[in-house]
Formats: C-alpha cells, sequence, structure tokens
C-alpha cells in the first residue's frame, strides 16, 4: 500500500523552513522518515547527536503519527533502499538552490536509478530562510523566534551559556 519518503538534511538546527517541507511530505505520503545526516562538504555547528535529538524533539512536538526521525549512517540512497524508501523530498528555496540540488539529484539517480526524488517549495516566509543564517543571527544576539521552534532555542541559549562559562 504504502508510499514511504526520506526527507534527509544536516538540520544544524532544524528551522521552520525544514518543518514546512516536512508537513507538506506528510500530507501527501503514507509515511515520512525524516534523516539526519552527515554533509562531508559543512562544517556543522551541532554534533551530530545534537541535531538529531533537536530534529526528534521538534518533530515529536507535532505529533503527526506518519513522520518519524531517523539517523542517516553512510549513503543516503542505501539508507532508503533499507527502509523500503521509493522517494527522496528536498526543499528548494529559491534559484541558488538548484544548482546543489541537481548535482545532488543526479549522483543519487545514478546510484539508485529506482529512487525519485521530489521538490517542495516553501511557504514564502520561508524562502530565504537557511540554519545559517538563524545561526548568525544567534550568536549576535538577535530574535529567531519566528524561524526557529522554543525548543531548538532552549538548546541554543544553553549552548551560549556553556560557552561563555
Ligand atoms: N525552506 C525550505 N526548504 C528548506 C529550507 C527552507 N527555509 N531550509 C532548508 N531547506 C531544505 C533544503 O533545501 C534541503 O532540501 C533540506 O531542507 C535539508 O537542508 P539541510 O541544509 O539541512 O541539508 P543538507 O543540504 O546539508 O543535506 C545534505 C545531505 C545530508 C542530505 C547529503 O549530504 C547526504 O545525502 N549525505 C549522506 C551521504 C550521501 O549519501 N552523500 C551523497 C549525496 S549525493
Amino acid at each position: 500500500c504504502c508510499v514511504v519518503a526520506i526527507v534527509p538534511g544536516s538540520f544544524d538546527p532544524i528551522t521552520n523552513g525544514h518543518v514546512d517541507i516536512i508537513k507538506r511530505a506528510s500530507k501527501i505520503f503514507h509515511k515520512v522518515i525524516v534523516g539526519v545526516a552527515k554533509n562531508t562538504a559543512k562544517k556543522s555547528f551541532f554534533d551530530f547527536e545534537e541535531r538529531f535529538d533537536l530534529t526528534k524533539q521538534v518533530m515529536d512536538a507535532l505529533s503527526i503519527p506518519s513522520i518519524s526521525v531517523e539517523k542517516v549512517d553512510g549513503l543516503l540512497v542505501n539508507f532508503a533502499k533499507s527502509r523500503g524508501a521509493q522517494v527522496i523530498v528536498r526543499g528548494l528555496r529559491a534559484v541558488s538552490d538548484f544548482e546543489y540540488e541537481m548535482e545532488m539529484a543526479f549522483m543519487n539517480r545514478s546510484l539508485a536509478p529506482e529512487i525519485e526524488i521530489i521538490y517542495f517549495m516553501p511557504y514564502i516566509k520561508y524562502s530565504f530562510l537557511s540554519s545559517t543564517i538563524v545561526k548568525d543571527v544567534f550568536v549576535n544576539g538577535g530574535d529567531i523566534s519566528a524561524f526557529v521552534s522554543p525548543i531548538v532555542i532552549e538548546h541554543m541559549k544553553k549552548n551560549l551559556r556553556g560557552s561563555n562559562e
């Protein structure tokens, strides 16, 4: 019966833009697995366990039974196959995302031609939102409450206090 989709990302940290894409996917697919993965091209701000825990807490708070959160170890397409997923979902914010997404899509397709990759566009107010900008605004004392869950803000505040001690 079921179409299973993976929404992969580094989620460093998870933002309302990510949540928007995940919710859209949950309206269409029977099962959505949010895959917290490692992107070797990016130096992450939060470690892997923190990114996973925050993503899980934020998604659990939504209480959407078809959504689960898992760690992706190794190649995304191998993880997708191991979960019986037919689809990978990604977000497209602006033209600037396109080249990177196309590169990844062609690589994933050559590794696993049976998996389709589908793109969702976020709500306009999240179109210019990124984890990078959120971290920069927060570290410089700005208000990020419109862009991330209070769960993430709480964790970031604790981290900042920790690093000042
Ligand atoms: N609105 C809408 N979508 C958004 C927003 C927003 N404001 N912010 C981010 N998104 C989308 C992104 O476009 C992306 O589709 C998704 O959310 C996740 O974003 P990130 O930045 O957290 O995740 P990435 O791009 O770092 O994820 C890359 C992966 C971790 C998926 C990739 O590196 C990977 O697959 N790694 C595993 C190893 C592997 O298989 N490598 C080969 C890949 S070809």
